[in-house]
């Protein structure tokens, strides 16, 4: 059979928001984007992801839909998008959209009518509730931006639910209509030529219909049990496929909040007909500590690749797919995270890249990635702008905590690590902006920029750009299967993949002090040829049985 295109393709991800404005007004916009597609044909990559750029309030950067067939007007015009479409297309680039559907602005028309009465058409579109008999909230459940997850609507006199902010109303999926509108915008993005969707917290979108309170015997008592991978969540997402992915050649990645591997197969193995392939975060997971977000921990590294090789193997295994990832518009920068954001700043990028990159599944880079930006640094308040940020600061000022403690935290967990803009060069504002961007551009612009990069043939930029090609040019790395090395070393990540015939050895010293890599004896390498594929240092070594290895070095290999 033949694969799906998806397989080896590489996805770069934009927050447009971010990304590149042409019109001086401090925010990116579409045309931002249109200028850049030279550099990223020249990286390589084969599909671009936008992060939600509809009409929106942006409480939550675009995340708070109010109309789904209009374009957010700080970046542009649907003229816009669709030459957008057609210039990334010529450069053979596809195009995947971020919907979100678990939920809408309370601006969009949907809610207003909702909210308007009791027996209005579209009170069912929403998820409304009355008080408990004591008067109090229908369930205990929480935000996912912290306080409770109902917001009381004094006209109609009920609750409504709220996973995120409270300007994000959660969609009631039981109601049919409401999929079928659904179905339908997205059938129109489709018809406009948009090779894909991202799909937004899907799976969060079919809630236990019981509305129980979490009594937190089992993890948390926030109440995620009764809405993660719900009770209906398959049946909801096979129908969107049969009803609108079966009829287009595309690729749809499914958002899966705090979900498990039996599902992420259900949801990503083709036969079951629902989605691509999924991304999860558990690997993003291993410096909570004590599974706590909002607190500073070590990176926990025999978890971390514990997790990832679970999930090669567990999804190979049930015929899934995974979506690889480091970075995104929610994560902290990975090189200021778990690499090195000094002294080792290159060797420690290029090292995190391979070790993903090698892996199976369909690899995702976050713009900025491919030449190592860091984390901002903030040092006040004033400088955030996430909703969520923002909202831990006060939650966590309440409970006492310090401003310096509390800035120290968002330093490492604050969204807008990732959301500052993309440091194109070394000119004022990083060449993002002529005018005053929304956020501060990182500091650091004048030795991490784009343009650097691209002058530079040593750069982070080009090994991700070799990365990519050997993704196209080995198919070992889509099909191969995967087997971890040396799962107790405390320093190196080591696995192999391998066909009947083939070996890929993947090093990777995760530490800035020195170690030393021995190949274990049940791998038999003896009779085939070797070839050093990529490295991060420039006279890496070349006896794959025995390697000193130097901080953060990186080396891969393809025998046979
Ligand atoms: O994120 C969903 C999600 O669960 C997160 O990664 C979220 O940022 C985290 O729980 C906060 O602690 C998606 C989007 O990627 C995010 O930007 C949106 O804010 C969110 O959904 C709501 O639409």
């Amino acid at each position: 059979m033949k694969q799906p295109w998806w397989k080896k393709a590489v996805v770069y991800q934009i927050y447009p928001k971010s990304f590149n404005d042409t019109n001086g007004s401090g925010v990116g916009d579409l045309q931002g984007i249109i200028s850049k597609l030279n550099y990223l044909e020249k990286l390589g990559v084969d599909v671009i992801w936008l992060t939600p750029i509809y009409a929106s309030p942006q409480k939550d950067n675009g995340y708070d839909i109010s109309d789904y067939y209009s374009i957010h007007e700080e970046y542009g015009t649907m003229e816009d998008f669709n030459e957008l479409l057609d210039r990334a297309h010529q450069h053979g680039i596809k195009v995947i959209m971020d919907i979100v559907v678990n939920h809408t602005s309370t601006e969009h028309e949907w809610f207003k009518q909702a909210a308007s009465s009791k027996d209005n058409p579209y009170r069912d579109f929403y998820i409304w509730k009355d008080p408990k008999a004591d008067g109090s909230l229908p369930t205990n459940w929480e935000s996912k931006f912290g306080g409770p997850a109902w917001e009381y609507d004094k006209k109609t006199e009920q609750y409504y639910l709220h996973l995120f902010d409270v300007t994000q109303a959660d969609l009631n999926w039981e109601n049919e209509g409401l999929r079928n509108e659904v179905y339908k915008m997205m059938e129109f993005w489709f018809e406009k030529g948009v090779d894909g969707f991202r799909l937004d917290v899907i799976n969060l979108i079919s809630k236990n219909q019981d509305f129980p309170d979490d009594d937190g015997s089992v993890s948390p008592g926030d109440g995620r049990k009764f809405y993660t991978d719900g009770p209906l969540v398959h049946e909801y997402i096979h129908e969107m496929n049969k009803e609108v992915f079966s009829k287009h050649d595309s690729l749809t990645v499914g958002e899966m909040s705090s979900t498990t591997i039996d599902h992420c197969i259900k949801y990503s193995n083709p036969e079951r007909q629902e989605l691509s392939m999924t991304f999860n975060f558990h690997h993003l997971k291993v410096d909570y500590p004590n599974g706590e977000k909002w607190a500073i921990g070590e990176m926990d590294f025999l978890a971390l690749k514990d997790i990832l090789s679970t999930w090669q193997t567990g999804m190979n295994k049930g015929g899934g797919w995974n979506a690889l990832f480091w970075c995104n518009h929610d994560q902290p920068r990975i090189v200021s995270r778990y690499g090195n954001d000094g002294k080792y700043h290159r060797e420690s990028a290029k090292m995190l890249a391979t070790t993903i990159h090698m892996m199976q599944g369909t690899p995702y880079i976050y713009q900025g990635e491919e030449f190592g930006m860091t984390d901002p640094k903030f040092t006040s308040i004033e400088k955030y702008r996430d909703v969520e940020s923002i909202n831990m600061y006060n939650i966590l000022q309440q409970k006492g905590m310090s401003e310096d403690e509390i800035l120290e935290i968002l330093r490492h967990k604050s969204r807008d690590n990732s959301r500052t803009p993309v440091q194109w060069d070394n000119t004022k504002h990083a060449g993002f902006t002529t005018g005053t961007p929304w956020i501060d551009v990182a500091n650091n612009y004048k030795e991490i920029n784009a343009e650097d990069a691209v002058n530079d043939p040593n750069s982070i930029f080009y090994h991700y750009q070799k990365l990519i090609s050997l993704r196209k040019e080995y198919d070992i790395i889509t099909d191969g299967d995967y087997e971890l090395l040396l799962q107790d070393d405390k320093q190196i990540f080591a696995y192999i993949r391998t066909t009947a015939t083939e070996m890929l050895l993947v090093v990777n010293n995760f530490y800035d002090n020195s170690t030393t890599f021995e190949l274990p004896d049940h791998i038999k390498v003896d009779g085939f040829s070797r070839k050093k594929l990529v490295s991060n240092y420039p006279d890496s070594v070349d006896t794959l049985e025995k390697m000193e290895l130097r901080p953060y070095e990186s080396v891969v290999y393809y025998l046979q």
